[in-house]
């Protein structure tokens, strides 16, 4: 295992297909709470006992409390140097003339703050879209707070309890709405799993880049692409699990250094 960036600017020129797997640790630096530790707890729930259909079937408003939160912190954050790592590499690898190498961003985050990235694949969905529970219609929608009914509720302690009548209403058949992510227990949409597929039968660099590895199928990519002969490089602050290459530190520094970006 090497923690030499020379040795890591070898390997990132001659792999043919780079992807990175990304976790909350890449928004970290932009104030976004990681979900491991104080950051996965609101009011005193855990996020994990939230990100699930039957605690929204249970209790909608206090989910759509959580999500309305979660929107209102990122809709004030910024990409910091780890994001823009990835942009200004993407766009190093893109300029080739010829191309000879790929570059896919797969991130498990559903902040939306590397949707400027132009190979993207968000597993996991995105705070920033609604889906009708009656219809599917699934919109963009980036208001804050996402209804009248929750105005001012972000930093209560207390669940509002609100009816669901009150609660985000699909513009077409007036349904309840929910947030457009991939909850605990849920499938992930086929079209994105069968991309992502064809990104780890390819890849021999995997970047793993700010994540703990509990999540699955993302936990699993890094042994899969390893077992097929692929390099894998951790960017952490923790130094855990096995890799070809470790960079231990805040991947806003790590990252624009080992990308050379
Ligand atoms: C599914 C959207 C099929 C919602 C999220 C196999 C074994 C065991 C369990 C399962 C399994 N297969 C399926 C499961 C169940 C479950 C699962 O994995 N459970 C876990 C808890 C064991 N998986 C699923 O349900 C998935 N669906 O598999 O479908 C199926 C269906 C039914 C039954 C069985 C199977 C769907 C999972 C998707 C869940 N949705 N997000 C929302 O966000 O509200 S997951 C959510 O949590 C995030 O998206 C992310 O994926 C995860 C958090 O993980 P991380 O991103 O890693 O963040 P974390 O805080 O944990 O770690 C941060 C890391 O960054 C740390 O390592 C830290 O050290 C580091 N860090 C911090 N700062 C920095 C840093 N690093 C660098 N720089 C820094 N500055
Ligand atoms: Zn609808």
């Amino acid at each position: 295992m090497s923690t030499n960036y020379e040795a890591f600017h070898q390997a990132l020129k001659s792999a043919k297909h780079i992807a990175t797997l990304c976790g909350a640790g890449l928004s970290a630096e932009s104030g976004i709470p990681t979900f491991r530790g104080e950051g996965g707890w609101w009011r005193n729930y855990k996020a994990t006992e939230l990100a699930t259909l039957s605690a929204f079937k249970r209790n909608p408003s206090r989910i759509w409390e959580f999500y309305n939160y979660r929107r209102g912190l990122v809709l004030q954050k910024t990409a910091n140097k780890a994001h823009k790592a990835l942009v200004d590499f993407e766009n190093k690898i893109l300029s080739q003339k010829p191309q000879t190498q790929t570059f896919t961003v797969i991130t498990q985050n559903v902040d939306g703050i590397s949707s400027n990235l132009k190979n993207y694949i968000e597993m996991h969905g995105n705070l920033f879209r609604t889906r009708c529970m009656q219809c599917g219609d699934i919109e963009e929608n980036r208001d804050f707070p996402i209804c009248e009914g929750l105005k001012g509720t972000e930093n209560s302690k207390f669940d509002i309890d609100l009816p669901i009548e009150k609660l985000p209403a699909c513009t077409k058949c007036k349904g309840l709405l929910r947030p457009d992510v991939v909850w605990f227990n849920e499938l992930l949409d086929p079209k994105i799993t069968s991309k992502i597929q064809v990104e780890l039968d390819r890849c021999d660099l995997l970047l793993v880049i700010g994540t703990s590895g509990f999540v699955y199928p993302a936990a699993g990519y890094s042994e899969y692409v390893r077992s097929r002969g692929g390099k894998i490089a951790i960017f952490n602050i923790e130094n855990t699990g096995n890799a070809d290459f470790k960079f231990i530190g805040p991947c806003g520094e790590t990252l624009p250094q080992a990308l050379q970006v």
